[in-house]
């Protein structure tokens, strides 16, 4: 019990070594939640770059109410940040709050996210005419807005779900799905590229978009071919904070054990690969549905020539 000064308050030097403060006691609770939320990103528990920025700044902003936006902020940040390396949001996002090193910088970055989703949401769901057939791949709540915002505007479509080997993100789209109302078939990914031409669009989400292309998961790559092939406009809904502004998206290599048993494959000698994204080329993509209108490969390299801003 730490003794008492003489105007009844506690003497801070009595605090013996070891012994913790409450602010040591925030801190330990906090540091738990950084290295449960980054366990649970890497884990999948949260996926999708949209939702992996939100939980990460979430945590984050807790670590800067205890410790500021100092050392312990810079190494959760990158804790945070590295779980999933393909996803570009919360790299940008974190820039803008390292300049600002505010509290109030990171509840405005988390109102533009909302914000920004409402109006892309906006800008797809008028792509989607009444009684028309959307493939889509994995699970992107980017993608699930425009298809709520088209669904609460009166229109009716289906969606056809790939699984999304291996981790089968596709059924957590399909019962959201389901949940909202909208009607979907759901397919092995390997009929994605075949039913695609019976479809009057694809639509799916992305964790970079680059010079390059757009990265998002494993297998979309496919389904734009089989697209382009057909016919069929192939639209990627990414809010401007996926644009990789500073050339750093690498694909995720996800652990072996996720597909297969690696003791079982290595007394063949064979071994196994588990790229978690892949690159669609932008000769494959119509458009990139944004909060500012539908941009293509022009208006989005020009954006990445200057710097992310909310
Ligand atoms: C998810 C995925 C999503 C993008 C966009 O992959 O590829 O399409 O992250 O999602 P994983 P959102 O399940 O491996 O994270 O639109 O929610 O940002």
């Amino acid at each position: 019990m730490p003794a008492k000064k003489k105007d009844g308050k506690k003497s801070g030097s009595s605090v013996q070594p070891g012994t913790s403060t409450t602010k040591d006691d925030d801190w330990k609770k906090v540091n738990r939640r950084v290295n449960d939320t980054a366990r649970r990103i890497k884990n999948l528990d949260i996926q999708g770059a949209q939702e992996i920025s939100v939980a990460g700044l979430r945590v984050l902003r807790e670590v800067a109410g205890v410790k500021g936006f100092g050392t312990e902020f810079a190494m959760a940040a990158e804790k945070l940040a590295g779980a999933r390396p393909t996803g570009i949001s919360l790299y940008n996002f974190l820039k803008l709050i390292k300049e600002k090193k505010s509290l109030k910088s990171v509840d405005k970055v988390l109102k533009h996210i909302v914000k920004a989703q409402e109006w892309m949401s906006y800008n797809g769901s008028k792509l989607i005419k009444n009684n028309t057939v959307i493939m889509t791949h994995c699970h992107s709540s980017s993608v699930l807005n425009v298809f709520r915002r088209a669904s609460d505007d009166h229109r009716v479509f289906k969606v056809v779900v790939s699984e999304t080997r291996p981790k089968f993100q596709g059924m957590k789209t399909a019962k959201e799905l389901v949940g909202m109302g909208i009607p979907i078939y759901y397919i092995v990914d390997s009929a994605g590229p075949f039913l695609v031409s019976s479809c009057d669009m694809v639509m799916v989400g992305a964790d970079a978009v680059r010079a390059d292309g757009v990265l998002n998961k494993i297998g979309t790559y496919p389904i734009a071919l089989a697209a382009m092939e057909a016919g069929v406009p192939f639209y990627v809904a990414a809010t401007k904070d996926k644009l990789d502004y500073d050339c750093i998206s690498e694909i995720e290599d996800r652990p072996d054990r996720e597909i297969g048993n690696p003791d079982e494959l290595e007394v063949t000698g064979g071994e196994i690969e588990n790229p978690a994204f892949d690159l669609t080329p932008w000769k494959l993509i119509t458009g990139v549905i944004t909060e500012s209108g539908v941009l293509g490969q022009r208006e989005i390299r020009m954006l990445l020539d200057g710097n992310f801003k909310i």
